[in-house]
């Protein structure tokens, strides 16, 4: 049975990262975490969700958590909507699952007309959230209105605009994607000490830049160095 959060305690040694949604960038993921970070076994390694869709190499993305896993990196994955949207569509009609497979470079996902075991098992085990000693970790955001704000796993996976209220969150910081930011304003919320950090660069939307009105600076995937604050920056090269 998956777990809705885990409490994720502090490594005595090694660092902690965070990094947003990476969307089938798997190129792009793995320079991050090795030529960027340099990854080594005991640093955590918190991933915020949407793994999948949009991007190139989707199967690519969840093998690369899931060798991680195997080496015994200390490895957080989330769940995101697109998670989400892989186990619905899995449980549905095939004619609609296959042409979101295709659409999305995915066929390489399934056997027959399902998702292969190994990567069901692990989307359907995601967590929703985890919390630390100072931050909370979603995909999305908590629903401050919510009766059971920890529990709306819709909210955590769908949400925008979040509001943030010391309270609710014992001022603990809340570290998201899931919307895709310009580089200066995330880099803004992480000097001004905003208690809302979205670490979503818009890694997918490298060629898509046009799209956005204020968001030119886009197509990076991004970390977060959660005791340094250092920012980690790599340019899409899927
Ligand atoms: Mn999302």
């Amino acid at each position: 049975m998956a777990s809705v959060f885990e409490y994720i305690v502090k490594p005595k040694k090694g660092r902690r990262f965070v990094i947003g949604d990476i969307h089938g960038c798997n190129k792009t993921f793995n320079k991050l975490i090795w030529k960027k970070i340099k990854l080594k076994l005991n640093d955590q390694l918190f991933l915020l969700g949407d793994f999948v869709d949009k991007g190139p190499d989707s199967k690519g993305v969840l093998d690369t958590i899931l060798k991680l896993i195997k080496k015994e990196y200390l490895v957080y994955p989330l769940r995101g909507n697109h998670e989400n949207t892989l186990l619905q569509y899995n449980s549905e009609d095939f004619r609609f699952f296959h042409w979101h497979l295709k659409k999305n470079n995915e066929l390489n996902l399934i056997k027959g007309q399902k998702l292969k075991k190994k990567y069901k098992n692990f989307l359907k085990d995601l967590p929703y959230y985890y919390i630390l000693n100072n931050f909370y970790l979603v995909h999305a955001g908590f629903d401050t209105k919510a009766a059971n704000l920890f529990g709306d796993k819709i909210a955590m996976t769908e949400i925008r605009n979040m509001s943030y209220n010391p309270k609710l969150f014992d001022s603990k910081k809340i570290i998201f994607g899931h919307h895709a930011l310009a580089l200066p304003k995330i880099k803004k919320s992480i000097k001004e000490n905003s208690p809302l950090i979205c670490l979503d660069n818009g890694a997918v939307y490298k060629d898509k830049q046009k799209k956005y009105m204020d968001t030119s600076e886009m197509g990076n995937l991004i970390a977060l160095d959660l005791d340094t604050y250092k920012l980690y920056i790599q340019a899409n090269v899927d």
